[in-house]
């Protein structure tokens, strides 16, 4: 029998990520994505299926976390076999300003799948997993972090993933579900979101280095986080659901950078030396040397990042540093990619784009690139 998988959040990071991996274990894949006014399906465009195709393997489905029965009628016209709970709110710095929004999809959105899987009698035959977050860890209590590690969550958006990590386990104990959490800590792509910062970074100076850009502002420099590659993370997220028991897992590389060294990294694999000057909010960085043709754009003394206050987080977290050892032990896990190799691979990524956008330039069709976030 095909196994059905339902995946919320499908055209996302992880949700494109995680639809590609079930297609190719065979699965029939489900997945939810919000109506929007311009196309949004850029990360998962290369598996599109034609619905008008019979036994389509992969279908989309017009939802919102939001709208509980949209999430009833679609659970019960699909009946999945597995449930991957990855849509969300899930920027950390939005849900300051979007607070009510994160928590009525992050946290009560993942009530309302529960609920949905309990009230349509497919809490003993669906296995679910809710994307849990490293933020839940906020201000560390023990590095580093592992299963038991105690929560204290620092943002609206961690607050609500915490009421959405509780619920799970809750739904495990109540009612014999088989519901688990991964704890994931932060993992990156070349498809993450362009406003996170390792994004930020390799586009930002991508773009710098054709041309297209002058200076990226950041926020707080000093953040350090466990940095793992998202293809890695998506695996884990599947071996979960097929143990004989549901448990919770942290994954995680169990390495940690701060965004200066990845801001570094980006520079190194563009060509660049930097050097950071100045202090506080006054720091910046300066291009040193220019080697090899990846940067034409900058020359030596040129600022090409600075502080801005404004991505200043009202709480911040500082550092984040995962055990995997559980997931290890027990899952046979082991992340194949590290964060050096995801950063190289980012920025060769978005070199490619900023090399088709600076030709269309030269050609007069300068396309406006955004570099808000
Ligand atoms: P993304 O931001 O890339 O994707 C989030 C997805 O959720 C998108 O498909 C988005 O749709 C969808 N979504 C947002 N709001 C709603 C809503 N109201 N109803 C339905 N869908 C919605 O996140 P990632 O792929 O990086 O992360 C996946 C999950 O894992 C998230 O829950 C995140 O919080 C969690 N997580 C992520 C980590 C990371 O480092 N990446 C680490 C730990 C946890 P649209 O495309 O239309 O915006
Ligand atoms: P995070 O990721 O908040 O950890 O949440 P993000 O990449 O946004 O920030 C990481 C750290 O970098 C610092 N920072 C900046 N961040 C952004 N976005 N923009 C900047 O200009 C900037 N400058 C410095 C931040 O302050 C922070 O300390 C991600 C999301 O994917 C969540 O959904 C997920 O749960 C967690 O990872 C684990």
């Amino acid at each position: 029998m095909t196994k059905k998988a339902l995946i919320t959040g499908v055209t996302g990071q992880d949700g494109s990520y995680l639809a590609e991996f079930l297609l190719e274990k065979g699965y029939e894949v489900h997945g939810i994505k919000r109506r929007a006014s311009l196309f949004n399906t850029d990360r998962i465009d290369h598996i599109y299926q034609d619905p008008h195709v019979r036994h389509a393997s992969f279908r989309l489905h017009y939802g919102d976390l939001t709208d509980t029965s949209n999430l009833t009628r679609i659970l019960a016209e699909v009946k999945p076999d597995e449930v991957y709970n990855l849509g969300a709110q899930s920027h950390v710095a939005v849900s300051f300003e979007a607070p009510e929004y994160t928590a009525d999809v992050d946290a009560i959105g993942t009530l309302r799948l529960l609920e949905a899987i309990r009230f349509l009698g497919l809490e003993k035959t669906t296995r679910f997993y809710q994307a849990s977050s490293s933020e839940l860890y906020g201000l560390v209590q023990e590095t580093p972090q592992r299963e038991s590690t105690p929560f204290h969550p620092r943002s609206p958006y961690a607050v609500a993933k915490l009421y959405a990590y509780w619920i799970t386990v809750n739904y495990r104990e109540a009612y014999g579900m088989y519901a688990c959490n991964g704890i994931l800590f932060n993992h990156e792509s070349p498809r993450r979101g362009e406003t996170f910062v390792t994004r930020k970074i390799t586009r930002g100076l991508a773009n710098i280095a054709q041309g297209l850009e002058t200076c990226i502002y950041m926020g707080n420099i000093d953040a350090r986080r466990d940095w793992g590659h998202a293809k890695d993370y998506v695996r884990m997220q599947w071996l979960m659901l097929q143990q004989d028991a549901p448990e919770d897992f942290v994954i995680a590389t169990g390495e940690q950078h701060s965004v200066r060294e990845f801001i570094s990294w980006a520079a190194e694999d563009l060509g660049i030396s930097l050097a950071f000057r100045g202090e506080g909010t006054d720091e910046v960085a300066v291009v040193e040397a220019v080697t090899g043709g990846d940067a034409p754009g900058v020359r030596p003394g040129d600022v090409i990042m600075r502080i801005d206050p404004r991505y200043f987080r009202p709480a911040e977290v500082d550092t984040l540093l995962g055990d995997p050892s559980k997931a290890k032990q027990k899952l046979r896990w082991e992340p194949e990619i590290t964060a050096r190799q995801m950063c190289a691979e980012m920025v060769a990524e978005d070199l490619k784009t900023a090399r088709r956008h600076a030709l269309l330039k030269e050609h007069g069709y300068a396309l406006p690139i955004s570099t808000e976030g």
